[in-house]
This record gives C-alpha cells, structure tokens and sequence, in this order.
C-alpha cells in the first residue's frame, strides 16, 4: 500500500484513500458505498474510492462531448502531439506504472514493464499515423465530378477494460481515438482502479502540455451500474469493450438497441498445434510462456495443445519437467515467473476447472493445486492435463493457467478440433513443414484473428490488428487499419462541371 501510494504520488495521481479524490465526490446516491483495491499479491488493500453515480456518469460524457468538439477542429498532426507527450511520459514513468501494474494486477516485473512498453508502442504508432489518416478518391463514372472519401472524428468513445491488461488496453483505443480526434471515457475494472488513475494523470499531464482539452480524457469508477450508464448513453457513438464473452453479450445487445458501435475483445481459447516436424524445445519454451505467462491469465492465453501422436508423449514429458521449475511467488521478485491470480473466485474456478476436467477422464500431468506463495494472496501450481478428448470444460475459458493436452493423427483432424471452440482469438502451429504451416494460416486453417507459425499465441505486437472472431467478438484494435473504427467515414461527390448527369444513367428533365 505505501509503495503504491509513493507511485501514485510521483505520477500526480492524488492519494489512493481519498474519498473526494480523483473519482466521485458529488451528491447524491451510491452505486455502492466504496470501491476497494486489494492487491492480489497479498490481498491488502492498497485503495478505497468513491464510485461515481449514474448522473456523475452522465455528467462526465457532457463535458467529454463538449471537449470533443473543440478536439476534432484541431488538425490530426497537432493531435499526434498529445500522444507524442503521452508518450513521453510513460517513458519517463515506465518503472513506476509498470510496478503499480505488478502490485494492482499481480504481474511479474518484466511483464508490467512489457505492458506500458506496450503503450509506448502504440503511442509511437499513433503519433505516425495522425498523418496518415487517409481516404481513397475514387473514379466517378459521370464527367466532371470526383468521388473521395473523408474519415472525420467520431465522438466520445467508451472504453471498457478488463483487469489484466489494465492499462495497454486502455492505451490501444486512446491512442488511436485521440489521433482521430474523439473524447474517451473509460470504465476500468474494478479490480485495477489505481492504475487507471495512474494513467489518467499522465495524460492530464499531456493534454496541459500541449494545450489539449482536459475532459479528453476521463475515468469513471464503478461497478456494472456505472458500465451500464456508459454503454446506454446515445451520446457514445462507440463501445469498445475488453473481457469475458458474458460480458460482451450483455453489452453488444444494448449499444446495438440504440444503433451505436461496439467493438469486442472477448474471450479466447487458443491453441498450439505441434506437429511432428515441430522443434521441440522451442515449441515448449513457447508454450510455456504463453499458457504460463501472467499466470494464464491474458485473452491471448495459450489453453490447448494438440499434440501429433508422435511427438505427445516427449513433449508432454519435457513440458511437465519446464512446469516443475517454474518459480511461483510475489510477482515484484525478479526471479518469479507465476505471480498470483486475481482473487479468489480466480482459484476456485481454477480448481473446479481441474476437478471437471478429470471427471471427464483427463489426467492431471502435473500442478493443479494450490502453491505457497506470499501469504494473503492467491498462489496456483500451474496445471497441465492429458485430455482423451476435447470435452465442455476444454471449451470452456478458465482465465486461469490449465493447460488441456489433446492428441491428433493427421493435420485435419488437428484443425477441426482446433476450431471446435466457441472462441477465436489466436491460435499456433509448430512445425517445420511449410505445407502445414501455410495450411494453418489460409482460409481452411485456423478461424482465428490471429494465427503464428512457430511462436505462441499470445504477446502480440502492436502493428498489427489484435482481436477475433466469433465469441472473441469480431473487434480489431491496436495496429493495421484498426483506427477506422474509431472515425466516420464521408463519401463525397463533387460536380466541378456545369451539367448535372445523374449516375445510373437516370433522366430527370
Ligand atoms: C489481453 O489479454 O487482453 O497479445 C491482451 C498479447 C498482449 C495483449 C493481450 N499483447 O498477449
């Protein structure tokens, strides 16, 4: 707690225990009394803040519709300064906020630092593309006129993100939506309030610098109320929401009631294929950082390997000795690998996930139980287990790190079962044959938004669009052409002739 209130403090976030700080502070009735951050590393309470009503809510969407009209007469190469200085900062505070991450969300050291690098990435993305926000012209089939099309700011985005990636999340929709010229308003996690603060100050910080409107950007903290307000407000053209698939069901039906947009980030249940050319010991260290890394708890998460029969039993032995090494325990010692879960309810599922998995007839390869780690927090032995075949439970997402072990004869039968999932997130094959590997990447391979040859699926870069299909939610951020979903599109015809032909060849006197 004290570390994180020193953090808070050098970031210019306020104090973490005041009730009039950052969040709240009007009248009127409460979603719930306090919002508590514990950090998962030990459980203690780091936090406590005051949820903001369903009218602050709306309150703070006005001001950010207001701070949106100002912002979108500004050029987009002067709006890539604001990203520019937010870059800089995350910079100047990487340890901090990447430490805040650690203690909030229980990440090992090098990955909270990942995450912010990971929003310094997309910042540098940003400010490159405030200059390439392009349209197309195109050929018109009526002389003297030219068609083009005209991407304009869009408005004030909602932004809806999950605890495990409480930041990068929240910077991938930023970036892009401030370079477009939109207003942001973002709902984090409850669980990870501290860190949204943290970044909110350093953007504040930004905007002061460069002279940008400071309700840009604002964050409101709460519960479901509070989501629900943000996505039924119609002044919120669109919805880009991060987590379960529960949740994007639940938002998608209401943002479409009123005709806006969303954008989902929903659950994955990725997979490696390991066919029998795969190397094998890069295929493990692969796998193990993918299903282990943030104690299996990113969407990216690696869940299911379909081995080739040949190589399943080597590589389920060489996978259970990597697993016995991992070292478990505070995520702030630099030698940890496996952190805690989030909570409880994290652990629980975990050890129910295991406990379905075995009555269906799977065996349990190795971890699966409790761990010793700092007391107070929630420490797992990451999990592997030998399914006979892919089962509810192995459909299922357990946001926690089991990894479900299925075996395959031909390539197939490999990339049926791979995409007998609900989900389609990311996905991986390896292999040495470039006939397996082209397969798995074209149309009749895997049904994924993201699909590796060689690498695990998760730890995407930003460059290129990150999401899925199906129960994944069809969304795109981050890199590639990501960024039209963030603006509107004009199409414009202009007549610079003195006729007036009508296309389709109509005549009207
Ligand atoms: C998430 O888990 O919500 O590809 C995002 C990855 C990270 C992003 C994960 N770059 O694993």
């Amino acid at each position: 707690a004290t570390r994180a209130r020193e953090i808070l403090e050098r970031l210019g976030a306020g104090d973490p225990f005041d009730p009039d700080g950052e969040a709240g502070g009007g009248a009127g009735p409460r979603a719930a009394d306090v919002i508590v951050s514990r950090s998962p590393i030990d459980g203690q309470e780091i936090g406590r803040l005051t949820p903001h009503t369903p009218a602050e809510v709306a309150d703070v969407i006005g001001r950010a519709q207001g701070a949106f009209e100002q912002w979108r007469t500004v050029p987009a190469p002067v709006r890539g300064a604001l990203v520019r200085e937010l870059g800089e900062l995350l910079r100047e505070h990487k340890e901090d906020l990447g430490a805040l991450v650690s203690i909030e969300a229980g990440k090992i050291v090098s990955e909270g630092l990942g995450e912010v690098q990971e929003m310094i990435d997309i910042c540098d993305l940003a400010v490159g593309l405030s200059r390439q926000l392009h349209g197309l012209t195109i050929a018109t089939e009526r002389p003297g006129h030219r068609m083009m099309e005209q991407w304009h700011p869009l408005g004030v985005v909602g932004v809806i993100s999950a605890f495990n990636f409480p930041v990068a999340v929240w910077s991938w929709n930023s970036a892009l939506a401030f370079v477009c010229g939109d207003a942001v308003v973002w709902k984090p996690s409850e669980k990870t309030v501290l860190t949204a603060l943290a970044c909110q100050a350093l953007l504040t910080e930004a905007a002061r610098r460069v002279g940008a409107p400071e309700q840009i950007s604002s964050v409101l903290i709460g519960e479901r109320e509070v989501g629900e307000a943000l996505v039924d407000d119609p002044r919120v053209p669109l919805v880009s929401a991060t987590g379960s698939t529960r949740m994007g069901k639940q938002v998608a039906p209401r943002v479409a009631a009123r005709l806006g947009r969303s954008l989902l980030e929903l659950g994955g249940n990725n997979a490696a294929i390991v066919a029998p050319s795969a190397d094998l010991d890069l295929a493990v260290r692969g796998i193990v950082f993918s299903a282990v890394g943030t104690a299996g708890q990113r969407c990216t998460s690696l869940r299911r390997v379909i081995a080739h029969e040949s190589v399943r039993d080597e590589l389920v032995e060489k996978l259970k000795a990597a697993y016995e090494t991992l070292p478990i325990g505070s995520p702030l010692e630099p030698s940890t690998l496996v952190g805690p879960l989030i909570d409880e309810s994290a652990t629980s599922a975990f050890l129910a996930a295991i406990e379905q998995a075995q009555a269906d007839g799977g065996t349990l390869v190795t971890g699966g139980e409790k761990a010793d780690g700092v007391a107070g927090g929630q420490y797992v032995r990451p999990a592997i287990v030998d399914m006979p075949k892919q089962t509810d439970i192995v459909k299922a997402e357990t946001f926690a790190p089991i990894l479900y072990v299925l075996t395959y004869r031909d390539l197939d039968e490999a990339i049926a079962l791979h995409n007998d999932v609900s989900q389609g997130l990311s996905s991986s094959i390896f292999t040495l044959d470039v006939r397996e590997a082209e397969t798995f990447v074209s149309a009749i391979g895997s049904d994924c938004g993201i699909a590796n040859v060689n690498i695990g699926p998760s730890g995407a870069e930003i460059g290129g669009a990150f999401g899925g299909e199906k129960d994944t939610g069809g969304g795109r951020e981050s890199g590639s052409d990501a960024w039209r979903s963030y603006m509107r599109r004009a199409t414009n015809t202009v007549n610079y002739s003195t006729e007036l032909p009508l296309a389709q060849g109509v005549e009207f006197v």
